[in-house]
């Protein structure tokens, strides 16, 4: 998920700076100082601006309401996902007063854990509210500790530097005493702890090629299991949406897209790409066939095996089945991976003879044995030989916004933990293993985020962790700002059960999730288009700093969570501490100055706060030649000794000895095919569906899932399961059915949507769905809306990441009997209806 450090290989000078400010400034699209075309011309006050993770917009305001969303101009490809933005603002779903679970408030913290979830809930005052969180966290420190509160809460909050709403909890826990926290993320957990093995850096967070450079370069185009025309929807930051205009400019340079992938994606149909429908969770599989054939044909670069890797001797030998007496050739490959033997040799020889550029996406790696599809993919780039050069070789963040070119922009900082120390959404020095009081949440431990339930259910338990060890301490309190774990976790049902060992749950959110209905004390807050704040444009092209105005006055009694943890630090004593005096507009203007003066550095001139405020547009920076033109890893080719790699040896490395001398069994020290748990076709699995569970075309993750977008693509009302029409006659099963998808782990009801579009033996149910408990008390009941983490497991990726294995997973399905039971998530729940 969070891509805030992007790295390129170049930094301009204040010369080059200005050189190519006045080349654009003479061309009429920028100078000094910087403001879009038009800006003052707009009228402010009518159609205030602001941002979100689904772009730029104006709103339409009249009487005080948010009527309509207006794409930015320069948003030349809006999302779709904007129109519902307004509905949760005013869904029936809103939260809207501070509520307290009824056990919890009239029996004391742990009252009856198995009654989450059924809606029992008591509206209570503001400062009463406070008042019993402020009164937990001193109790539940004083009899357990600091290690007792986690305070981890991942999750996808709204954009602005500001009310960066789990920063600000981290603020505030740390401020009061100090807090269990997590490291890493469920995006890309085993991709970003094995690549630094590999490569030397996180690689996912890595620009890519410019889109420009292909264009003008490569050949082929292998998207492997990768979808920027969804993905790219959206962004960490504020989306710039670039992609778009680039991906056609490449579709017009004739470069030949192959899709590797069971779904025929978005992507693949607007190029006329090649489809080739591998077997989920088999690409490591897949990838050794290729990799058998460009050896044994002898296709493979040895110069640059030899000048820029390391350990292709030990890779080598197990490839052709010298270590374990099985050659890896296509035919072993393709009796796997269910991609004939023909084709893995004919896309060898394409490969090869062409300049190509591997693009994988994250889903190969959110999988059991996550590590080995990213360290393979950089292996069978290293045997092809054209990492560095233009077009070619690997990346891994093209569906992520990345092959947009950087603009030349200064960062904007955000919140602090209150004694100074940076707190960025993903602080860049917490990286798995790093064991400083800072990365832990001051109190000591983090644990890896998506082992959560582990440690609920295992306190003192010790576990691997990328060569080091974490003990999980014994949680009886968390709080939650800006996710849904009741969304983004795997294996719901397992998941409940560790949740009744947790005292006290406290959530903040607007809208009544999962998540919130499972709580013990739940917050209101504001949406972002209920208070101002300062975002940057483009996670990869960081092209603008937008002002995000106020659109509306909060709804109901919403606050801010910076309001909500003023009030908590206040009833402790340090209400100074947490605000420093400022308020949410001196906030905005700090964090503006303090850009403005490293804008300064580099010889920008940026208009003063008020201007750029008042301006209600975003602010433009220049796009520069070295950015366009930028090559991954061409600095390294150019010169591996000067630019070597972050690795212990400098080089790619295609055997680590650091993981050699981890001895895990789940991660051997190079890339290898091993069996997941559960696979399609796997020897021991169960069930025969395999479950893609990607990410939805018409939300974020769960967000707007409660909106009017769901009319989009809910299947008689319920999350849709797309289905190959082999599967479905077998099963019986029509469009528009309602069906039970099902596993040892859960069941959920899905509409039925066929589609020849997935692969046979493959079904998709995106991920986000709100889950929707039958009978909340009842273990293994049926989720009504059709939450797929009802069937995931919660297995790790293995011991080195810890990382979220989401996209593995298999089930059954069959048609719904009888009438199927009416999905109520999407209601106000009757107590807060009833309230006040
Ligand atoms: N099976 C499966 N599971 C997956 C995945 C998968 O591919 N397959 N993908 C995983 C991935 S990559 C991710 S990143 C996670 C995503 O998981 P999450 O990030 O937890 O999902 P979101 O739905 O974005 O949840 C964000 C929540 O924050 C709330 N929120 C927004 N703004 C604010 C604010 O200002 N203040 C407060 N207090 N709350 C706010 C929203 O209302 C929403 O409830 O899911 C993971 N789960
Ligand atoms: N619209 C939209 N965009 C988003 C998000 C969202 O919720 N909605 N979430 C954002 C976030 S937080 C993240 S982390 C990224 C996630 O980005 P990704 O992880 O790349 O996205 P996914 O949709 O999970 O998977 C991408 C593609 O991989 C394919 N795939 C699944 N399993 C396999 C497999 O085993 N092998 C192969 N070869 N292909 C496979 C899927 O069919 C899909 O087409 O997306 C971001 N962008
Ligand atoms: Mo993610």
């Amino acid at each position: 998920m969070p891509v805030t450090n992007v790295r390129t290989s170049s930094h301009l000078d204040r010369r080059s700076f200005l050189k190519s400010a006045a080349a654009l400034a003479a061309l009429g699209v920028g100078g000094t100082p910087l403001f879009t075309r038009g800006a003052l011309a707009a009228a402010p006050e009518t159609l205030p601006l602001s941002a979100s993770h689904w772009g730029v917009f104006r709103a339409r305001v009249k009487n005080g309401r948010f009527e309509e969303v207006i794409p930015w101009e320069g948003d030349k490809h809006p999302s779709v996902m904007l129109q519902g933005m307004r509905d949760s603002i005013y869904s029936p779903t809103r939260i809207k007063y501070p509520m307290v679970r009824r056990a919890w408030l009239e029996k004391g913290p742990g009252a009856d854990p198995e009654g989450r979830g059924t809606g029992d809930f008591v509206r209570v005052s503001w400062d009463k509210a406070l008042d019993l969180v402020a009164a937990e966290m001193q109790r539940v420190r004083k009899a357990h500790g600091n290690t007792a509160i986690y305070g981890g809460s991942y999750g996808w909050k709204s954009v602005g530097k500001v009310h960066s709403c789990r920063v600000l909890l981290w603020r505030m826990l740390k401020l009061t005493g100090g807090f269990v926290s997590s490291v890493g993320n469920y995006s890309n957990a085993a991709a970003s702890v094995i690549l630094p093995h590999v490569i030397g850096s996180a690689g996912v967070v890595d620009q890519c090629t410019t889109y420009e450079m292909l264009a003008k370069h490569c050949k082929v185009l292998v998207m492997w299991g990768c979808n920027p025309m969804n993905t790219s929807n959206i962004a960490w930051m504020v989306p710039d949406h670039g992609y778009m205009k680039h991906l056609d400019e490449v579709k017009k340079a004739g470069v030949k897209l192959i899709c590797i992938d069971p779904v025929r994606t978005e992507t693949c149909q607007h190029f006329g790409g090649e489809w080739v429908a591998v077997k989920p969770q088999t690409d490591v599989a897949m990838m050794l066939g290729i990799a058998h054939v460009l050896y044994s044909e002898k296709l493979h670069d040895e110069a640059f095996l030899k000048k820029y890797a390391t350990g292709f001797e030990d890779f080598r030998k197990y490839l052709v089945g010298e270590t374990d007496g099985v050659a890896k050739t296509a035919d072993w490959a393709a009796a796997i991976c269910g991609v004939p033997a023909d084709k893995l040799r004919e896309l060898a020889h394409t490969f090869a003879k062409n300049r190509t550029m591997l693009s994988m996406g994250w889903s190969t790696q959110r999988q059991h044995h996550g590590e080995q599809p990213p360290w393979m993919m950089v292996t069978l780039a290293a045997m092809l030989g054209q990492i560095g050069l233009p077009g070619g070789g690997f990346a891994f963040s093209y569906h992520y916004n990345a092959g947009v070119p950087s603009h030349n922009s200064p960062s904007v900082p955000g919140m602090t933990d209150g004694r100074g120390r940076s707190l960025a959404d993903l602080p860049p020095g917490c990286t798995p293993g790093n064991t400083t009081s800072y990365c832990m949440g001051d109190a000591g431990v983090s644990i890896p985020v998506s082992r959560i339930v582990e440690m609920l259910l295992n306190p003192g338990m010790t576990i691997d962790f990328n060569g080091s060890k974490v003990k999980y301490p014994d949680i009886k309190m968390a709080f939650w700002a800006g996710g849904n774990p009741f969304a983004h976790h795997q294996d719901r049902n397992e998941m409940l059960r560790a949740w009744r060992k947790i005292e006290t749950f406290v959530v903040n959110d607007f809208q009544w999730t999962a998540t919130a209905r499972h709580a013990d004390i739940v917050l209101p807050v504001t949406t972002s288009y209920e208070r101002n704040d300062i975002e940057q444009v483009g996670d990869f092209a960081l092209s603008h700093i937008v002002p995000m105005r106020k659109i509306v006055e909060p709804l109901f009694e919403a606050r801010s969570d910076y309001d909500i943890y003023a009030g908590i630090c206040e009833r402790l004593g340090l209400k100074e501490q947490y605000t420093e005096g400022l308020t949410e507009m001196d906030w905005i203007r700090n964090f503006y100055e303090k850009a403005r003066m490293t804008a300064r550095s580099k010889g920008q001139e940026l208009p003063v706060f008020n201007a750029f405020w008042n301006s209600n547009d975003a602010l433009a920076f220049p796009l520069e030649k070295p950015q366009r033109d930028y090559v991954s890893y061409a600095a390294y080719r150019n010169d591996p000794l000067l630019s070597a790699l972050g690795t212990p040896s400098g080089k790619i490395e295609i055997f680590s000895k650091a993981i050699a001398k981890m001895k895990y069994d789940d991660c051997p020290a190079h890339p290898t095919w091993m069996e997941p748990i559960e696979r399609l076709d796997g020897p021991t699995t169960k069930y025969p569906l395999h479950i893609a569970s990607n990410h939805p075309i018409y939300r974020l993750h769960s967000q707007l899932c409660g909106t009017s977008l769901r009319e989009k693509y809910a299947v008689a009302g319920r999350e849709p399961c797309w289905i190959n029409p082999v599967d479905a006659d077998k099963r019986g099963l029509k469009d528009g059915d309602v069906a039970r998808a099902f596993n040892d782990r859960g069941q959920i009801l899905v509409g039925i949507k066929i589609s020849k579009d997935i692969r046979p033996g493959v079904i998709r149910i995106d991920e986000g769905g709100w889950y929707d408990p039958e009978n909340p008390r009842e273990a293994g009941t049926l989720c009504r809306y059709g939450d797929v983490n009802n069937l995931t497991p919660s297995v790790a990726t293995s011991k080195l990441a810890q990382g979220t294995s989401g996209q593995t997973g298999s089930c059954e399905l069959e048609k719904y009997q009888g009438t199927p039971p009416k999905v109520a998530v999407f209601d106000e729940p009757a107590k807060q209806a009833s309230a006040g």
